[in-house]
């Protein structure tokens, strides 16, 4: 298990649509496993693959409160499959956009079938910060960010800080 390097706004790497995975072999499941150490180190509840530079459609979540036992979920293909009518809202953030927060207004409860780790097709209902974390990351496989749903104000102003420090960086 490896600690990968992330992937930070404005890199346009998180704007690719990421491409399915035809076959889960050993190369994927060790992703699946740098993901999730990845994650944990950060630490974060959820992590795609493209926020350590691989544009795969794989996720891992462990949304297990602090002190309990740890729940890591990978979800490779995932599909949303129903949606709420009913929404909620989280104060969300993403370890693509280190320190920034804000509240997002999403589907409460969704359906999602997906493969697991070992190729099994699995579906999954659910609710709370999970059905949120899930949403959160399958926009990113999809390019989608959540200041994708902020105003246009304060999403220009969070990329043009994001950029400016990019390039003071790489100076
Ligand atoms: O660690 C994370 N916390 C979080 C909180 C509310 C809604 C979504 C998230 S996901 C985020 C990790 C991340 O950036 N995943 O892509
Ligand atoms: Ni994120």
């Amino acid at each position: 298990m490896t600690i990968k390097p992330l992937i930070i706004l404005p890199d346009p790497l998180l704007r690719q649509t990421s491409k399915p995975i035809e076959r889960i072999d050993v190369d994927v499941q060790r992703l699946a496993d740098d993901m999730l150490a990845t994650m944990y180190d950060a630490p974060g509840i959820g992590l795609a693959a493209v926020q350590i530079g691989v544009p795969r459609r794989m996720l891992v979540i462990d949304v297990s409160r602090e002190g309990e036992e740890k729940q890591p979920l990978v979800f490779i293909n995932p599909e949303i499959l129903t949606s709420s009518d009913e929404r909620s809202v989280y104060e969300e953030g993403c370890l693509s956009i280190p320190d920034y927060y804000a509240e997002v207004e999403r589907p409460a409860r969704v359906t999602v079938k997906h493969l697991d780790r070992e190729g099994n097709e699995q579906i999954v209902e659910a609710d709370g910060l999970l059905a949120t974390c899930l949403q959160h990351e399958i926009d990113h496989l999809n390019g989608v960010l959540f200041i994708d749903y902020i105003s246009r104000l304060k999403r220009e102003m969070v990329i043009k800080k994001f950029t400016k420090a990019a390039k003071a960086k790489a100076v």
